[in-house]
Formats: structure tokens, C-alpha cells, sequence
């Protein structure tokens, strides 16, 4: 390798350390929950033991294939046999105990990150339902308050430091909810309630993804979550119970009555319209969410006209059919869509 080409291979290995160290957006490395915390320092032990005993291996690989060629020579030379040395044997017992140990201290290290898992994840402060559906997420607030329950999809806004406690269900297969960043994985299967609770520890915005083959648009079944304070959940959740907007221009007005009448309203909902339809993404905020179509893309006005136009060609088999609407239809559906703040 000629030394300029060695240098791009030594470059490209540390700007993605660098990346690792600022970009945390989907990262096991990102420790942004205390979970994901402690996964990564049971991780670090993991390795260090590993490495440790790699290096041990290859030493006494590189020692024995040495000591081998030694014995051979000396054979050639003397016609003699080698006896085995006694302290190969007490090597050998010594290799074997280290072995062990090492199993052993990291059965504990999995064993106390497990307890204190465990403990970080008592005394929820909120309970949130993801619920997976081919290919997006349903998410409920709950709360005791019915008034205060909030229904939205593919945007998990989470408060930071407070213990929330994810139920997991699914209206279809099974899915499997993962967002690297702040911890663990847990499957969504029918008929079964699981859960997954989460202490985020740091502000910022991080990718979930399906991890559960799911079917044909599996990959696009992606999630963002928004870890904000406290002060800012809460008035995101305020804000997010408001119905939606009433449309101000005559565009969005025909495409008020067009979406609340037309055939978008059989399956999505919009909070203060006729639209109920309980089987799709609930509309009432889409313009708020900084993803369109569980994150197959960001939000924006352009994405809007594609995705609404022709989802199928988008996201191939996704549940929303391609209506074929007219030009000014099409206009009139995306223009009301942009004020659903
Ligand atoms: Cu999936």
C-alpha cells in the first residue's frame, strides 16, 4: 500500500469515530437514557475482558508456534524427543482458572446492570402505548384524565429524566421497538402485553427503527423520538390535544371539506373535524411532526405532494392507496395538510 493510500485508510476509521462522538441520532453509543448508560458500560466490560483474553490466545498461539519450531529443530538436531515441561501444566490450570474468573465476573457485571435496570425503570412517572401497525406507530399519551389522554403517531415525544413506561402492543404482526439511543429492544406482539421503560438523560432528537421483520415496507417503519425538558413536554402535550386548526384561505377550505368528507376521513382521524377514521395515522398535528410517513421522509411541503399523490410509488404496498386526485385537488389536500400544526 503506497503511504498516501494508507493515510485515506487511517482517515476514514477516525472521521467515523468522529461521527460516533457527535452524531448520537441512532447510536448504541449515545448513552441518552440511563438504560442505554448502563447497557454501554456493560458493554465496555464485556470488551475489555474479550480483549484481554484475545490477547492472551493469539500470545500463546504466536509462544507455541514458536516453541514448536524450537522442539522441531532440536529434534532434527539431537534425534531426541521434548518432554512436556511441568510448567506448561500449571500454564495450562492457570489458563483454565482465568477462564473461569472471567465468565464469572461477567455473569455478575450482567447481573448488576440487570438490578439496576430494574430500578431505574420503578416509579413511572408516564405511561405511554405504541402500538405497531404495518408500517407506522400508534401512540396514546394515557392518563387518568380522559380529556388529557392524547392520540398522535410516529413522532414519541419523551420528558427528560422522567421514568416513562412504554406498553407495547400490535394491531397486526409482530414489530419490534428500538430506538438505540436510549436503550434496549422489546418486541410488539398481538394479544401480549410488553413494555419497555426508559429514564432519558439527555435533550435531543433520535431515530427508532422497526426491528422485528414486519413485511414488505419493514424498513420504512421507522420512529422519532424528541427527548425536550420538562417544561417543553408538557407544553407540546397541551398543545397536541388541541383540535385542529380551522383553515383560514379558501385552498385549505376546499381541502378541508375534500379531506373530512372525502376518502381520507375513512381512515384517519382529525381532532375537531368529521375525519374519525381510527385504522391510520391520526392527522390532527401532521404538520408539527418532523417526519412523514413513519420517517420514509421529512416533512415538507414537496414530500407532502408526493406522498399524497402517489404513496404506492413511495412506499410500495403501504395500506394508503393512490387515489388519483386532480391537480387542484391536490393542491386544495396539501395546502389544509401544511396548517395541521
Ligand atoms: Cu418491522
Amino acid at each position: 500500500m503506497r503511504p498516501r493510500s494508507l493515510a485515506r485508510a487511517a482517515v476514514l476509521p477516525l472521521l467515523l469515530l468522529g461521527a460516533c462522538q457527535y452524531q448520537h441520532y441512532q447510536s448504541d453509543f449515545g448513552a441518552a437514557a440511563v438504560e442505554d448508560r448502563q447497557f454501554l458500560t456493560l458493554f465496555w466490560i464485556f470488551l475489555a475482558v474479550c480483549a484481554f483474553m484475545y490477547v492472551l490466545v493469539i500470545g500463546f498461539l504466536i509462544a507455541g508456534i514458536a516453541r514448536a519450531r524450537r522442539v522441531e529443530a532440536n529434534v532434527v538436531e539431537t534425534g531426541r524427543h521434548h518432554q512436556s515441561h511441568p510448567l506448561m501444566r500449571s500454564t495450562l490450570i492457570g489458563w483454565a482458572a482465568l477462564i473461569g474468573v472471567g465468565l464469572f465476573a461477567l455473569a455478575v457485571a450482567s447481573f448488576i446492570t440487570d438490578r439496576s435496570m430494574a430500578k431505574a425503570a420503578t416509579n413511572e412517572k408516564l405511561s405511554v402505548t405504541v402500538t405497531g401497525n404495518q408500517w407506522w406507530w400508534d401512540i396514546v399519551y394515557n392518563s387518568a384524565d380522559a380529556s388529557k389522554t392524547l392520540h398522535t403517531a410516529n413522532e414519541l415525544h419523551l420528558p427528560l429524566g422522567v421514568p416513562t413506561r412504554i406498553l407495547l402492543d400490535s394491531n397486526d404482526v409482530i414489530h419490534s421497538f428500538w430506538v438505540p439511543s436510549l436503550g434496549g429492544k422489546q418486541d410488539l406482539i398481538p394479544g401480549r402485553e410488553n413494555d419497555i421503560t426508559v429514564v432519558p438523560r439527555k435533550t435531543g432528537i433520535f431515530r427508532g427503527q422497526c426491528a422485528e421483520f414486519c413485511g414488505v415496507q419493514h424498513a420504512h417503519m421507522a420512529l422519532v423520538v424528541v427527548v425536550e425538558p420538562y417544561a417543553d413536554f408538557v407544553k407540546w402535550w397541551a398543545h397536541q390535544l388541541q383540535p385542529a386548526p380551522a383553515p383560514t384561505t379558501p385552498l385549505a377550505l376546499a381541502g378541508y371539506k375534500y379531506v373530512t368528507t372525502g376518502p381520507c376521513s375513512a381512515c384517519h382521524n382529525i381532532g375537531g373535524t368529521t375525519a374519525s377514521g381510527q385504522i391510520a395515522p391520526d392527522l390532527t398535528h401532521l404538520a408539527s411532526r418532523k417526519s412523514l410517513a413513519a420517517s420514509t421522509m421529512p416533512m415538507s411541503e414537496g414530500n407532502l405532494y408526493g406522498w399524497v399523490e402517489d404513496p404506492q410509488s413511495i412506499k410500495p404496498g403501504v395500506r394508503m392507496p393512490t387515489i388519483g386526485l386532480e391537480p387542484n385537488q391536490l393542491h386544495a389536500v396539501v395546502a389544509y395538510l401544511e396548517t395541521l400544526k
